[in-house]
């Protein structure tokens, strides 16, 4: 791997700070995700949740608490050797309701605290703009995204933080997974839909939003600082044909392409001929003002950021197609690969293919911004836990990761981990599904003294990070 390759650990605001009310900050749709059942309807968007009530929990209140915990545990990242550091803002803690004109200074001085932390270790923060959170005033007075005037709030954070921070973060990633707004609306883009609704023209109208703040972003970012590198972000996982049937192979296509509109806007400034088509058929009409497309072609980004997980299985066939169980991504099961606990398919050269896919696709550096397992770890009573499993995942993931950039020459900028330390579950809202190097003593049940135990897989990461990737 490179010399300056950026190894660490990826978490976002709402799944680990905590302390949602505390110095001014204002609520937020993801605080509003209650674990348990109701929580799916919630993320969708086919289920209002606008305050929270007694008949749910709602993890991100308290979550690991990082709020308060984040010296010390930037401290261990540090131990582990962390060259960087992919975190999130929270919106609300720097504008409260979103649409105020001036920020929050308590929410400003606390993450410029966690910078400056940071930096005393010489870790690189790479700054997730939003992960999925948007204020709740904005959702109640403006929809979320479907509001065109997000792009003005949105340029006011933009400008806020890349203002404020200048000397402490240069790296910087738009949107979280931007393709999640056609599986969890809510979540990802403040989105709740009235009954009868036309469900597609909003969403797709709301991602035209967001991508147009991608580009005010990239726009203001090289503005602002031109040292600045500023990256898209998508859930990728290749989409394999579930047989060599050409019916399979083009709903693999199909399948792909869904994600990659967004990443080819990003990436090359324009939507492409089949994205056009595409929503044609689906009867979307896209409400394109003047200005839009000259703004997404002289903004594109420059590097592409991916979560991986698993690849997935696309069928022509109906039949099969009405197995398939409703998870935030929906896809057949491969009989080839076994799966976690969760039923996440674990293939790691489906990393190496959909880096290689990437990177073929568009040439621009990448940059591994999550992948990991999520597992039940059991503890012994000192908190340790042996995660020889998430050990096993990690080392044959990264080795295929590295055959991508040794034996294919993929240019990657760095790799972080999900959840380098445990917090709550996006899907599930669960904190018994762990990723992390650190056991956080927290259940789901919220007991638990929130002591940090590094894991097994700790030290071990610790020696991949010193020998940049060497000793696996
Ligand atoms: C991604 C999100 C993360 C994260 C991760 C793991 O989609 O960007 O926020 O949570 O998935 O998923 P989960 O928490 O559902 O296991």
């Amino acid at each position: 791997m490179k010399e300056d390759f950026l190894w660490g650990g990826a978490t976002a605001a709402n799944q680990c700070e905590g302390s949602c009310t505390a110095g001014g900050r204002g609520l937020a749709n993801v605080d509003l995700l209650p674990a348990g059942k109701d929580r799916m309807a919630v993320m969708t968007g086919h289920k209002k949740m606008f305050a929270f009530d007694k008949d749910h929990d709602y993890p991100a209140k308290t979550a690991i608490e990082m709020y308060q915990y984040y010296k010390e545990d930037i401290r261990m990242f540090a131990q582990m050797g962390f060259k960087v550091y992919r975190m999130s803002i929270a919106w609300s803690r720097i504008f409260p309701g979103g649409d105020e004109e001036s920020p929050n200074e308590e929410g400003l001085a606390y993450y410029e605290d966690v910078f400056r932390e940071c930096r005393k270790y010489q870790i690189e923060p790479l700054v997730t703009i939003t992960h999925f959170d948007c204020p709740m005033h904005l959702v109640k007075e403006y929809g979320g995204w479907r509001n065109r005037k997000m792009l003005t709030f949105y340029e006011r954070l933009c400008r806020t933080l890349f203002t404020r921070y200048k000397e402490y973060v240069h790296y910087w990633i738009t949107f979280n997974e931007i393709n999640m707004i056609l599986h969890a609306p809510f979540m990802a883009a403040g989105i709740c839909f009235e009954e009868g609704e036309d469900e597609k023209q909003i969403t797709y109208q709301a991602a035209h939003h967001e991508l147009l703040a991608s580009a005010i972003a990239v726009k203001l970012a090289k503005e602002i600082n031109p040292e600045n590198q500023i990256g898209c972000m998508l859930a990728a996982g290749q989409a394999y044909p579930y047989s060599c049937r050409p019916e399979d192979v083009w709903a693999g296509v199909e399948m792909d392409r869904k994600s990659y509109l967004f990443i080819d806007v990003q990436a090359y400034g324009a939507y492409p001929a089949y994205g056009l088509k595409m929503m044609e058929r689906e009867g979307v009409k896209l409400r394109i003002e003047e200005g839009d497309l000259e703004l997404l072609r002289d903004h594109t980004v420059d590097f592409i950021s991916f979560s991986y997980y698993n690849s997935m299985c696309a069928s022509a066939d109906p039949d099969l197609n009405a197995k398939i169980k409703g998870n935030i991504f929906d896809s057949l099961e491969n009989p080839y690969l076994p799966s976690s606990e969760w039923g996440w398919q674990i293939d790691p050269l489906g990393l190496r293919i959909t880096l290689n896919v990437l990177y073929d696709r568009y040439r621009k550096p990448l940059f591994v911004s999550e992948n990991g397992l999520g597992a039940v770890d059991v503890p012994d009573k000192n908190g340790y836990v042996e995660d020889d499993y998430r050990i096993d995942y990690m080392r044959a993931h990264i080795r295929e990761m590295k055959k991508a950039v040794d034996e294919d020459g993929v240019d990657l900028m760095g790799y972080t981990s999900w959840g380098c330390i445990d917090l709550v579950s996006a899907s599930s809202g669960e904190m018994r599904k762990r990723y992390g190097f650190i056991y956080v003593d927290k259940q789901d049940d919220g007991t638990g003294t929130l002591k940090r135990t590094p894991k097994k897989s700790f030290y071990w990461y610790q020696k991949v990070i010193e020998s940049n990737g060497e000793i696996l």
